[in-house]
């Protein structure tokens, strides 16, 4: 068996879509449909925005017992005042603005440019100002939109759009900003006292039914609308959803408490007369707008339900901070490989969301190559993720730059940023020669002389290749040199010989000395050793 809190969607579904009679005979209908669905068990359907189990659409503005926030605990209301703790389960709230309270200079149409629009604070009737707005967007993709109005001695028209990019007041009556495809216009209309109402819902699709090329033939039925009409409803009921419960609307059928500081036309203050209070909410998802975020947002006025109709009254405010950003770090380590003929370099960062859009098609490149560990394709708003690589280089010195790019998810706005880093790998050319010697007789040139012969090993000790090695000896007779590269922890043989021309010390002795000499690869420079050995003469080693 559902619970209570579960069977209210589909019990609100049914009111509301039920006939008015039935709809103001409230909680006995309520009560009969309640034991009617407990009886049978019923599963409730959790979609649509009367249905919507996050908010109160009752046509007040203070929280009840009811499933779902309502505007004084979303906005943070309390004792007259809001803004000081906010309870709601929204995602992003906004309210209640007041200003900056314009008046649309006459003409002004829903259906024109943003650059077409003008404003001027001529006075407009008191049915047709706007005194607050407010606005809140939940996690399942239903935006829910109010305001209030001073005076109710008429038809109530009111529209609200928001807006992908920031739109704002210019003080010379201009406003700045545009619009772009996807912007959402609803309309609510609450006609003879209440009895007649509607709800518009438009997309914005620029110029030519959104053929903004001018040449382009609209598709039949689609009309020359800069906006596109999406859903529309009427009912003589005080809330008014569409059959798919897409969107809604309500007004207050009698006088409720104001949360905010509030002082009607006529009236004790902080409390909203009949017919001042509106609320309404759109299921984005439903109109393919999910993905959408919106800067900014309006409450307007209008002169009578139609697109084409004038404007009157507006208030104009930021509503999701939609700046989509990206930051990257990088560092990296050189190391000259085990061959000692290249080098590895090791890079790793982080790429972080900076902004308040999330991210998606994060990619990261180097400019080297050799990204191996790739960030994460998706960034929520602050989150961050570690990429890594590398790449052989030639070079001991290095530097290489990454690239991180990104798609703002409701922001459509494409961000990159970019890190660089050097490092330089140690190289140590280093060489060893030893050198063994003996002395020998040998008839040269029929003349009986000693002759020194001698040997040894040149071995490469550092960790880098060696080129152009040489062998030299200072008594010269370097018969067999070693080869002219070495690599890294190699010996290789050396020997030759020569006669000694003096004698040395008491006994006898010749001395001479090899010298090495050989380039490190890598450009790491030049290295030389030496062996020194004497050999007794006397006797005859
Ligand atoms: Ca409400
Ligand atoms: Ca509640």
């Amino acid at each position: 068996m559902k619970t209570l809190r579960e069977l209210v969607p589909a019990i609100h579904t049914l009111i509301c879509r039920a006939s008015p009679r039935s709809f103001k005979a409230g909680g006995l209908v309520w009560a009969a449909l309640l034991a009617a669905l407990l009886a049978v068990g019923v599963t409730p359907a959790r979609a649509g925005v009367s249905t919507n189990v996050d908010f109160e659409l009752d046509g007040n503005a203070v929280n009840s017992g009811a499933a779902g926030d309502d505007w004084d605990n979303v906005l943070g209301c309390s004792g007259g005042t809001c803004g000081s703790t906010a309870t709601g389960g929204d995602t992003i709230h906004v309210g209640p603005i007041a200003e900056p309270h314009l008046r649309f200079t006459q003409g002004t149409k829903d259906e024109e440019r943003i650059d077409q629009w003008r404003w001027d604070l001529h006075g407009t009737p008191d049915k047709s100002t706007i005194t607050d707005i407010y606005a809140a967007r939940y996690s399942n993709n239903i935006l829910y939109f109010g305001a209030d109005r001073l005076a109710n001695n008429g038809d109530a028209q009111l529209g609200f759009w928001f807006f992908r990019n920031a739109v704002s007041p210019n003080a010379d009556g201009t406003f700045s900003g545009s619009h772009a495809v996807g912007d959402l216009l609803v309309l609510v209309n609450f006609l003879k006292g209440g009895s007649v109402n509607n709800i518009q819902v438009f997309k914005w699709v620029g110029e030519n039914n959104g053929n903004n090329d001018d040449t382009t033939v609209p598709a039949p039925g689609a009309g020359n609308s800069s906006v596109q009409l999406l859903v529309s409803q009427s009912n003589t009921t005080l809330l008014v959803c569409d059959p798919l419960d897409i969107a809604c609307a309500i007004t207050n059928g009698g006088s409720v408490v104001a949360p905010w500081p509030y002082t009607p036309k006529s009236g004790p203050s902080g409390f909203l007369p009949k017919l001042r209070f509106f609320e309404g909410g759109v299921d984005l998802n439903a109109l393919n707008l999910g993905n959408e975020c919106f800067a900014s947002f309006a409450g307007e006025t209008r002169s009578s339900q139609s697109i084409t109709a004038e404007l009157k009254d507006i208030i104009l405010h930021a509503f999701q901070p939609c700046n989509a950003a990206i930051s990257v770090t990088k560092q990296c380590t050189a190391a000259v490989v085990p061959g000692g003929t290249s080098v590895n370099v090791t890079f790793n960062g982080q790429v972080c969301n900076t902004g308040t859009d999330d991210l998606g098609s994060v990619l990261l490149t180097d400019d080297k190559g050799g990204v191996t560990t790739p960030p994460s394709g998706t960034l929520a708003i602050g989150a961050c993720s570690n990429y890594s690589g590398s790449y052989t280089s030639p070079s001991l010195v290095n530097s290489d730059t990454v690239t991180a790019s990104a798609t703002g998810v409701n922001s459509h706005t494409n961000v990159s940023a970019q890190a660089s880093a050097g490092c330089t790998a140690v190289a140590s050319p280093s060489c060893s020669v030893n050198k063994n010697c003996a002395t020998h007789l040998v008839l040269d040139n029929s003349k009986l002389t000693v002759q020194v012969n001698f040997d040894g090993q040149v071995c490469n000790t550092g960790n880098v290749a060696l080129s152009n090695v040489a062998l030299s000896n200072d008594q010269l007779g370097v018969t067999s040199p070693p080869p002219s590269t070495l690599a890294v922890g190699a010996c290789e043989p050396y020997s030759g010989s020569y006669f000694p021309t003096s004698l040395g010390g008491s006994s006898g002795t010749a001395s001479d000395t090899v010298t090495v000499t050989a380039d490190g690869a890598l450009n790491s420079g030049s290295k030389s050793c030496t062996a020194t050995q004497s050999c007794n003469l006397c006797p005859l080693q």
